[in-house]
């Protein structure tokens, strides 16, 4: 009848590759091939600068509120692209590189943040699921296409976009506890972007990491510096492994920060200072990566501009194709929620298309 500390089987730890300076561990270099270590930069500006256009566009009334990135570029980017096309993807919502690693236009998402229907509509054969504003609604969904993976026997992955905000819901702890049960194929990726709009996040969880979550639910955790675009691809890289591999789920804990706004209907200046953001804009995830790829002679001066003007260009074209394509029908708000509308929805469409018939507004008109 001793007393005595009781033996966990799972793990949490700590990884980081990549300093600010450049500086990285040679032996933890996921060594990406040139090809794909300029994809990644590449896509990460690229949500960078659609990023910085559509706060633009919000401010003149072009879409409607908007929910930055803008920091948090190599936690979403680097796990992507650490991925395989068969892999699921199932968003937050601060996760616009995701999509267009996968070839959604980049006009989707400022269609989503207009406010039109298109914008949730994944590309035929798609492995994505829409942006989720519900805060964690889309862990069950997670865990719903990872037990009918593994029912089906498909030998891919998950993964499960969150914020630290997230963790603190039932749909988070639920999802966590059916993957652990069910050992499934599931990333649980969570962006610890220290904010959950005004909260903080010390006052969030009295948990000292979001990883260690992953214990209780009987599976591991790792904490890693969501900064750094190789500590992320590889902590993925090697979690995806493991889950194809019927090694069950982990959580990845991503320690980042939101630079930006909550979202354009927010002053977070009324919560925060000015020197915690100075603190992280130091830290800033693109600057860090790319100091990275030019000691690595990936990158030079000449490259860097190239790339620019084109990412810049192929937001711009992205912005004209949104502004063309505005003839959409309002009725569309009801459509694709149900097979079979219920009566009460037929009732509010069929009284709207009345009132658009009136007013002389929507398709045609
Ligand atoms: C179920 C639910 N409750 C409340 C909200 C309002 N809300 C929007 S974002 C947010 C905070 C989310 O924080 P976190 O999960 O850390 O994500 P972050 O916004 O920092 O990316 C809240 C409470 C919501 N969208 N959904
Ligand atoms: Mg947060």
């Amino acid at each position: 009848m001793p007393r005595k500390p009781i033996k966990i089987k799972p793990k949490v730890e700590y990884l980081g590759i990549l300093d600010g300076n450049g500086k990285f561990d040679e032996e933890l270099d996921p060594k990406l091939d040139a090809d794909k270590s300029l994809a990644l930069y590449r896509l990460m500006l690229t949500a960078r600068r659609l990023d910085e256009r559509c706060i633009n566009l919000q401010r003149q009334g072009r879409i409607g509120t908007y929910g930055p990135c803008r920091g948090q570029e190599a936690a979403h980017c680097a796990s992507t692209i650490a991925l395989e096309k068969e892999d699921w993807i199932v968003p937050a919502f601060r996760e616009p590189g995701s999509f267009f690693h996968r070839g959604w236009p980049l006009e989707r998402i400022l269609q989503f943040w207009g406010g039109y229907e298109e914008g949730c509509c994944p590309p035929e054969g798609a492995r994505e699921l829409p942006i989720a504003v519900p805060i964690a609604s889309q862990c069950p969904h997670a865990m719903g296409i990872a037990w009918a993976m593994k029912i089906r026997g498909d030998k891919h992955a998950v993964i499960c976009y969150c914020g630290d905000g997230g963790t603190s819901e039932g749909d988070f702890h639920e999802s966590m506890n059916f993957a652990g049960v069910y050992k499934l194929p599931v990333i649980f990726f969570i962006e610890n972007n220290q904010w959950a709009i005004s909260i903080p996040r010390d006052q969030q969880t009295a948990s000292e990491t979001i990883a260690q979550k992953a214990l209780a639910y009987g599976f591991d955790g790792i904490q890693v510096d969501g900064n750094d675009a190789l500590a992320v691809y590889a902590a993925t890289k090697e979690a995806l492994v493991k889950a194809k591999k019927g090694g069950g789920p982990t959580l990845i804990e991503a320690v980042t920060y939101r630079l930006s706004v909550h979202t354009t209907a927010d002053d977070p200046t009324k919560y925060r200072t000015n020197d915690e953001v100075e603190k992280w804009e130091k830290l800033d995830p693109i600057p860090r990566y790319l100091k990275y790829l030019v000691k690595r002679k990936v990158l030079n001066p000449k490259l860097i501009d190239e790339i620019e003007a084109d990412v810049q260009a192929q937001v711009a074209a992205a912005v004209e194709r949104y502004e063309a394509g505005r003839d959409v029908d309002p009725l569309d708000c009801f459509n694709f929620m149900y097979a079979q509308m219920p009566p009460e929805l037929e009732k509010q469409r069929d009284e709207f298309a009345a009132c658009l018939q009136r007013e002389g507004v929507g398709k045609g008109h």
